[in-house]
């Protein structure tokens, strides 16, 4: 996070000699997560209701330190652990550690720090269980946030470690590298715990997936953070080094909103596509489905789908569910877009829009959990080139829904060359507004007149109360000017669908 201090300074040289307003103040909000807790580090001392502070003598991999309260202290908005070179029982160094009270299992967790320099220094934000006995290391698994050691502090290290018996862990490890020193300034840590996939993240970058991780015994797991001093990876410490410090920030905690899509805009970039299932992705053409800046209808990237050229009808794209209810309004909108660069004008590729069900919230499509589904094209070789065009189902969730499903379809029945850009996805479930007895999202005129001709319907009170209540589509967001040509298209391209 760059401050913009400086120019304050050249302007006013003799004013701002202190600025010392925290980077963040609240937690972020990040759709499809909901914010449970986060510590900013404002007071003056840790929140002892919420950290334990180590006092522990001997700690695995053969570190040398001691870790004691005194070397843990809050002051400046942040959390600072020294490690000093002071014998203390056994021995030779002092250092600190924390770790929360509080566990969870699948999440996001996200903490903001500068780290120690130096041989010796092993500073770690980590993830695990805190009773070792209902699962025995690594059985309840260990989720490594961000690991380094002080003689390289130009390189971070995530990992998953777990196996079915106590003893050796198997290990899903990657490096971040960047060119960037990692003890020189502050940097977001981050790790996106789902029960089918786990995402390691620095500074909002995704540099490592595990799909489907093995989870023995997964265990709701809490936040530790440490400074460890030597051991079996970095070996014995330089004295000279000391004292050294890890600064933290702030410590953030999420969990999943199933009510809400992650990454809806696909401005939370990463090949991976961060929150979608991906589909179709062919290591052959390289990424015919990624996120791209070439076309964008909102914020800094859309999705971008183009065929495998694998030689047969190829199908790429990717799917995000919601948590709904049966009898639940539900929406879904979307907007496509063909660069003529990348046309498909005369081609047969096209894409498609699904909205599906599922009595099972995860299930797989054709599986007994799939309850059936809506399909829309949203362009083909007919389509207006360089312009975006919204598209929108409308639905009631079925009986024994639990997930509604949006999903992106490319189809390549050719080997057609072209590319469609998708942006600005919203799935949307909401109950029925009562008095609405025609369920199009509004109480007006019309539901009086379905009343009339079917009073079992509903309350005539419910059509009185809530008489005049806006659509639901209305409602969403207020367009600004740019996209109210968007909104009234829309209209036209609306696919409108019921079932009763
Ligand atoms: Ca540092
Ligand atoms: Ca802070
Ligand atoms: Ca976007
Ligand atoms: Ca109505």
């Amino acid at each position: 996070m760059k401050r913009a201090n400086s120019l304050f300074v050249s302007a006013l040289p003799c004013i701002c000699v202190s600025f010392a307003v925290p980077a963040f103040s609240q937690s972020a909000y990040l759709s499809g997560w909901d914010s449970v807790w986060n510590d900013e580090f404002n007071g003056w001392s840790i929140d002892d209701s919420r950290w334990e502070v180590a006092y522990r003598e001997n700690s695995p991999n053969n570190e040398l330190q001691f870790y004691l309260p005194d070397q843990v202290s809050v002051n400046g908005g942040q959390l600072h652990i020294t490690a000093t070179d002071q014998p203390y029982g056994s021995k030779q160094y002092r250092s600190g550690l924390v770790r929360t009270w509080q566990e969870h299992r699948y999440g996001r967790w996200e903490v903001r720090a500068d780290l120690p320099w130096g041989q010796g220094m092993w500073p770690a934000i980590w993830l695990l269980p805190r009773d070792l006995n209902a699962a025995p290391w690594p059985t309840g698994g260990e989720i490594d946030i961000m690991e380094n050691i002080g003689s390289n502090t130009y390189f971070v290290k995530g990992s998953y470690h777990y196996n079915w018996t106590p003893g050796t862990p198997i290990t899903s490890n990657a490096d971040y590298i960047t060119g960037e020193d990692f003890a020189a300034g502050m940097h977001d840590y981050a790790v996106e715990w789902d029960p089918d996939q786990l995402r390691f993240y620095v500074d909002n970058n995704l540099y490592h997936t595990i799909d489907n991780p093995i989870q023995p015994n997964a265990q709701p797991m809490s936040l530790i953070i440490n400074l460890a001093v030597g051991g079996d990876w970095p070996g014995n410490p330089d004295p000279s080094v000391f004292p050294q410090t890890f600064d933290i920030e702030y410590a953030r905690y999420w969990s999943r909103d199933e009510t809400e899509l992650i990454n809806p805009d696909f401005d939370r970039s990463g090949w991976a596509i961060n929150g979608w299932n991906v589909f179709g992705n062919s290591s052959e053409v390289g990424n015919n489905v990624s996120v791209q800046s070439e076309a964008v209808l909102d914020g800094s990237h859309s999705l971008k789908l183009y065929g495998q050229f694998d030689e047969a009808e190829n199908y790429s794209g990717v799917y995000q569910g919601i948590a709904v209810t049966e009898g639940q309004d539900v929406i879904a909108d979307a907007s496509a877009f063909i660069r003529s660069q990348d046309s498909i004008a005369g081609t047969s590729n096209e894409l498609i829009m699904k909205l599906e069900y599922y009595s099972s919230f995860g299930a797989a499509l054709g599986s007994p959990g799939f309850l059936g589904e809506i399909p829309i094209l949203m362009a083909d070789g007919t389509t207006t080139e360089d312009t975006w065009i919204p598209h929108q189902i409308v639905d009631i969730a079925p009986a024994g829904a639990v997930e509604a499903r949006v999903s992106f379809v490319f189809r390549q029945p050719g080997q057609d060359a072209g590319a469609v850009h998708v942006d600005a996805v919203s799935l949307l479930a909401s109950d029925p507004i009562p008095g609405d007895f025609d369920r199009n999202g509004s109480v007006d005129s019309l539901d009086f007149i379905a009343w009339q001709r079917d009073t079992n319907l509903g309350s005539l009170a419910d059509w009185e109360a809530n008489y005049g209540t806006p659509t639901l589509a209305n409602s969403l967001a207020v367009p600004e000017p740019a996209s109210i040509t968007f909104a009234l298209a829309a209209l036209s391209h609306r696919v409108f669908r019921r079932r009763r």
